[in-house]
């Protein structure tokens, strides 16, 4: 019976069990039910009476290693790797990554499009690469009108066939009226381009949403009944707006619209510096020679168009001081805008 035990021994010191199957394999062989420990308790009933204590202890002693063994190499498996077959334990929990969170400029403008398509606005979209006819000359641009000039406008081919980069999204609508009858009820919200220096309130590169409704009997009363509409979804229930005569090429009457302050409810603050509104869109009832160079009849049909930066909304929304922030994907600024969308 020693010389079973010591033959034990040698077996359990040259084992090797690199995976928890091994190791599970050698518990079940050496201290299972029916393992090799149990065997030798039960040999131990014949040997002689007088030789019961020394083989007991030697019994317990070899159980004892083997425990001991058993608890190493599972210590070792546990701390390096273990398990399956390559060696990884898949029930560790993964690492922990951050999510991302959209960019509020894609927040804003989701909000626009969802606020206009609950009146029945769908959204268009048109190249960022523009001929001179849907980017000036449909929209009543003179000729000679500054925004031509190379100093406000890209242009990336010039000549025969001069390209530029769009410098509002009404090229897109100029491309809706020619392509389909009123009525039409559409916003473009979209990237546009002009050559400004880089400030916190400008860039040269910003993104618009641009709205146009035309039908029979369009009035100014549907575009500030519209207008309010939409200021209030935005900004709050307790928003007022107030109208501005102003000027743009494509539409007569224009109007700059500003809203209430959202800070001090209209009391004056530093935001709006004491007025109580702050500018956020143009507007007008677009000019009958804008429709008829579309193919639209002007005498049967009217319209308004507004347009306004998704920039300068996020700005007032989210009380961003600085423009440039919105084009510098620093994380710690946009980490500040999770939100379920
Ligand atoms: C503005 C202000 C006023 C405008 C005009 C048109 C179109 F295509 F119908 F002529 N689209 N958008 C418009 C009118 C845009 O942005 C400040």
């Amino acid at each position: 019976m020693k010389e079973k035990i010591e033959s034990y021994k040698k077996e359990l010191s040259d084992l090797k069990a690199d995976t928890l199957d091994a190791l599970e394999t050698f518990r079940i062989k050496f201290l299972g039910s029916k393992g090799i420990v149990k065997e030798l308790y039960a040999d131990l009933k014949s040997v002689a009476n007088e030789e019961k204590r020394e083989f007991g202890q030697l019994i317990n002693e070899f159980r004892n290693l083997a425990e001991e063994k058993y608890n190493e190499v599972k210590e070792a498996l546990s701390s390096t790797d273990s398990g399956s077959e390559s060696g990884e334990d898949l029930t560790r929990p993964g690492t922990p990554f951050e999510l991302g969170a959209r960019h509020p400029i894609s927040l804003v403008r989701k909000e626009i499009i969802e606020i206009f398509s609950r009146i029945g606005f769908t959204v268009s979209e048109g190249p960022e690469v523009e001929d001179d006819w849907h980017n000036f000359s449909a929209l009543n641009f003179p000729p000679e009108h500054p925004a031509r000039d190379m100093q406000d406008t890209f242009f990336v081919e010039k000549g025969e066939n001069e390209m530029a980069l769009r410098t509002h999204t009404s090229s897109v609508q100029v491309r809706v009226m020619e392509n389909s009858k009123p009525p039409i009820r559409t916003i473009s919200p979209g990237r546009v381009f002009r050559n400004e220096a880089i400030s916190a309130r400008a860039h040269c590169i910003f993104h618009q949403v641009e709205g146009l409704y035309i039908d029979e009997n369009v009035s100014f009363a549907d575009l500030k009944q519209t207008l309010l509409y939409f200021a209030k979804e935005m900004f709050g229930d307790q928003t007022e707006i107030r109208l501005r005569p102003s000027y743009f090429p494509f539409t007569e009457p224009s109007a700059e619209v500003d809203v209430s302050c959202n800070i001090c409810a209209g009391k004056g603050c530093n935001v709006c510096k004491y007025t109580g509104f702050l500018e956020i869109l143009g507007c007008g009832m677009v000019d009958p020679n804008v429709l008829e160079a579309a193919g639209i009849d002007s005498k049967k049909y009217s319209g308004f168009a507004f347009g306004m930066g998704i920039e300068r909304i996020a700005m007032l929304k989210y009380q961003v001081k600085d423009l440039r922030l919105f084009f510098e994907n620093d994380a710690r600024f946009l980490k500040q805008f999770k939100s379920a969308y």
